[in-house]
């Protein structure tokens, strides 16, 4: 049987809006683990990530809030996601703010380093998080992840990245708040962006497809980082950054049953479920649905469904 283990990074000092601390717990009772173990997975929980120690450090950029923890949990957030990539054959991880990527992905990119093949990164996201910590002007370090496991400069006090992602071997859905800096970056370092007007257009299956046929052609590993803002806010209300018109549940769903199906998936974030900010638990059930999708569930194998 294949082989899951699922981490908590309950990091939240990359947002101003306390509650992502939460996010693990409420995955976990949500049934996460249980519910993968049905379709045939053994799930291993390794528990919680917790950071190094903090170092002193301070930077030119005053808006710039949490640096020393930040760093300690990249430290910490990278080498668990390393060990785990190389002991399973599908690690998950449950956050926490966004700024727990540039942990998971920095450490399982190391991995796939080791085995020679190509990391490939599809973040689905209302934001692009490619500030830098000079270009940040709320000083959330959320919104810099994609920027830091890319190899761009501008991270000083924090360890380089291992294996830097190619920017060319990544795809960004969903996207519809970008502030200006990070407009400039987007273009120049060639990362694909379907934003939410391609997906108004062209919907989401030509758009993933086409990224998928690119993932399978380079024999490439696959990281998927799901940010809760991805999804409508009517859907989805426990995020502290919600904005108007993202991805309904069809299209979310459609993206995680066709991800499964193609088999090319290595690696999970469920990042930025605040649920504080929830109503009934509502977006804590929608994400965890989406990634039994990812993991296979079926719609017309649905437990709860009676004839
Ligand atoms: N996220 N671009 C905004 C900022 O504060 O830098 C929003 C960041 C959101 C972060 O989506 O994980
Ligand atoms: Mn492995
Ligand atoms: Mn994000
Ligand atoms: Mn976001």
């Amino acid at each position: 049987m294949k082989k899951c283990q699922i981490l908590g990074v309950p990091t939240q000092s990359g947002t101003s809006e306390r509650g992502c601390i939460m996010g693990p717990t409420a995955f976990r009772i949500a049934g996460l683990p249980e519910i993968l173990q049905d379709l045939g997975w053994t799930v291993t929980d390794v528990g919680d990530a917790v950071p190094t120690e903090m170092p002193d450090v301070s930077h030119s950029n005053p808006a710039v809030r949490n640096l020393d923890a930040i760093i300690a949990w990249t430290k910490s957030v990278s080498e668990r996601a390393y060990e785990m990539a190389k002991a399973c054959d599908f690690p998950i991880f449950l956050g926490g703010d966004h700024s727990m990527s540039a942990g998971t992905v920095s450490g399982v990119a190391r991995h796939s380093q080791d085995l020679d093949q190509p990391q490939f990164v599809l973040w689905l996201d209302a934001h692009t998080d490619l500030h830098t910590l000079h270009t940040t002007t709320s000083g959330n370090l959320h919104g810099t992840p994609v920027a830091y496991f890319t190899g761009q400069s501008g991270f000083e006090g924090f360890p380089a990245p291992a294996a830097p992602v190619d920017p060319r071997n990544m795809c960004m859905m969903g996207i519809r708040s970008v502030d200006q800096a990070e407009k400039r970056h987007v273009a120049e370092i060639g990362i694909t962006v379907f934003d939410m007007r391609a997906i108004d257009e062209q919907g989401i299956v030509a758009p993933l497809n086409s990224f998928l046929d690119r993932v399978r052609a380079a024999n490439g590993r696959l990281h998927v980082s799901l940010d809760v803002d991805f999804l409508d806010p009517d859907i989805a209300p426990a995020v502290g950054t919600t904005v108007c018109g993202g991805a309904t549940f069809r299209e979310a769903h459609l993206i995680m049953e066709i991800l499964h199906d193609s088999g090319l998936v290595t690696s999970l974030d469920l990042a930025e479920l605040n649920p504080f900010l929830d109503v009934r638990a509502k977006t804590a059930l929608l994400m965890t649905d989406l990634a039994a999708s990812l993991f296979g569930r079926r719609v017309l194998e649905r437990k709860t469904r009676t004839y």
